[in-house]
């Protein structure tokens, strides 16, 4: 089965607590402290690969944790980080932020890679805190913890050619005999319900043609499977438009050429602008008189001097068209990749600091500023409290918590701890 869109829950290592430890051995009784840094977690990563070509599998599995990094060790060692969490999709899928539903990575070439959430910092071991003043500290930092995120993975096909037209048309017979692909072929519409691709070679040259499913009148406005597969032509650099000029099914060959081109318009702008190879299909059908007759009555209508004639039956045009839309490729360079807006599920706030006084008179002091400082300090420790208030004077958060009428014996509440302010 074929998915091309999904939502998934990531979530990157948390950082691995640093190690209150002091070094004991014969030699020293009573050693300094040497308790090693909690390791990185691990990132959560996104590799794009050409071995798959549907986001099929993530209709089972919807959540990825990446390993939390280990706690710090005595002896000064600091932790193993996490393993990260590599996500394997097909190439060309685009991430998307579920709150503001915008691209944020575009991994449109096999391998690209994309760190999506970076892992959590380790925290520091007692070794680290040690200072002249400080020989023995008790305490060390717990690791950061990292938040998980919800992200929406799109597939839109990466190829160089798109087979675009009514349903039975014969864009799947078309791209079975041009390229390596096997799609279903049969005589009723809307045999194609999700998009093949086809690798295509000529003259040692290949490219990449996917066949998409048919569109009908009214595709843009949800008819017959809708434009919904639109969006796998949508980076295709070349359109090939069948017609069936035959006519076999009753309808008018040049209606349908400008219905098609209406829907493409329908659905994006810049679509109508890629360049088109118009292909008239099943063309075996006709005698050549008759043949010539359509042509020549859908050429003036339209207005359009060039087009391949071509029968998947007999082979005739097969050829030319495959030699046609290597020499129009090589002239028309590859699309960029989408535009993505700034990524801020990683952004870390180290600057923002706010106090909030609360009904029983407490005050709260929250913001990035003082989360990594506040993380994993152990207050039932004397000291380990005494290193927090020294540093928060330092940060200045006392002076702004005395601005704002903080007196001995008020209640100071950051993050998990609470403690009461003594000067
Ligand atoms: N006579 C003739 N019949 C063809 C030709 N190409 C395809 N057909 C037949 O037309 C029918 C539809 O072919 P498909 O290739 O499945 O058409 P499609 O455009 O992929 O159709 P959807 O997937 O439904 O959009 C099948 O019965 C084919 O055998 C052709 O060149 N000549
Ligand atoms: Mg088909």
């Amino acid at each position: 089965m074929f998915l091309d869109r999904v939502k998934i829950f990531i979530k990157a290592g948390n950082g691995g607590k640093g190690s209150a430890s002091f070094l004991r051995n014969a030699m020293t009784a009573n050693g300094g402290p040497d308790g090693g840094d909690g390791g990185r977690g691990g990132n959560v990563v996104f590799e794009a690969t050409d071995d798959i070509n549907t986001l099929y599998s993530f209709r089972f599995k919807k959540k990825f944790v990446a390993e939390n990094g280990e706690d710090g060790h005595q002896k000064n060692q600091t932790g193993k980080s996490g393993k990260d969490e590599i996500i394997r999709v097909p190439t060309g899928t685009v991430l998307i932020n579920p709150k503001t539903d915008k691209i944020i990575a575009d991994l449109n070439e096999n391998g690209a890679k994309f760190v999506a959430l970076k892992g959590g910092y380790g925290g520091h071991g007692n070794a680290y805190y040690k200072s002249s003043t400080r020989q023995a500290p008790t305490f060390s930092q717990l690791g950061e913890v990292v938040e998980g995120k919800e992200v929406i993975l799109e597939l839109k096909t990466i190829a160089d050619v798109g087979l675009v037209g009514f349903p039975n048309v014969g864009k799947s017979t078309l791209l079975s005999i041009i390229s390596n692909a096997n799609p279903k072929i049969a005589n009723y519409h809307f045999t194609t319900i999700f998009p093949n691709l086809g690798v295509c070679e000529v003259l040692g040259e290949t490219f990449v043609v996917a066949d998409i499913p048919g569109l009908i009148e009214g595709a843009s406005a949800g008819l017959g499977l809708g434009h919904y597969f639109l969006k796998h032509v949508e980076r295709v650099r070349l359109i090939v438009h069948l017609v069936d000029i035959s006519e076999c099914e009753g309808r008018n060959a040049v209606e349908d050429y400008q219905i098609i081109n209406n829907e493409l318009g329908n659905y994006s702008k810049e679509l109508v602008k890629t360049k088109q190879i118009l292909v008239f299909s099943k063309c075996d059908l006709l005698d050549k008189d008759v043949l010539d007759e359509k042509i020549k009555n859908f050429t003036e209508k339209v207005g359009i001097k060039e087009y391949v004639c071509l029968s998947s039956y007999t082979f005739s045009g097969v050829e030319e068209l495959k030699k046609k839309i290597l020499e129009e490729l090589k002239k028309i360079p590859k699309k960029p990749p989408l535009e993505v807006e700034e990524f801020d599920f990683d952004k870390k706030d180290f600057s923002s600091m706010d106090i909030k006084r609360h009904d029983d008179g407490s005050f709260e002091v929250y913001g990035g500023r003082i989360e990594s400082l506040a993380r994993g300090v152990v207050v039932s420790d004397q000291r380990s409290l005494a290193y927090f208030q020294s540093k928060l004077q330092e940060m200045g958060v006392i002076d702004m918590l005395k601005q704002r009428g903080l007196k001995q014996g008020d209640t100071v509440i950051i993050k998990d701890i609470t403690f009461e302010y003594v000067e």
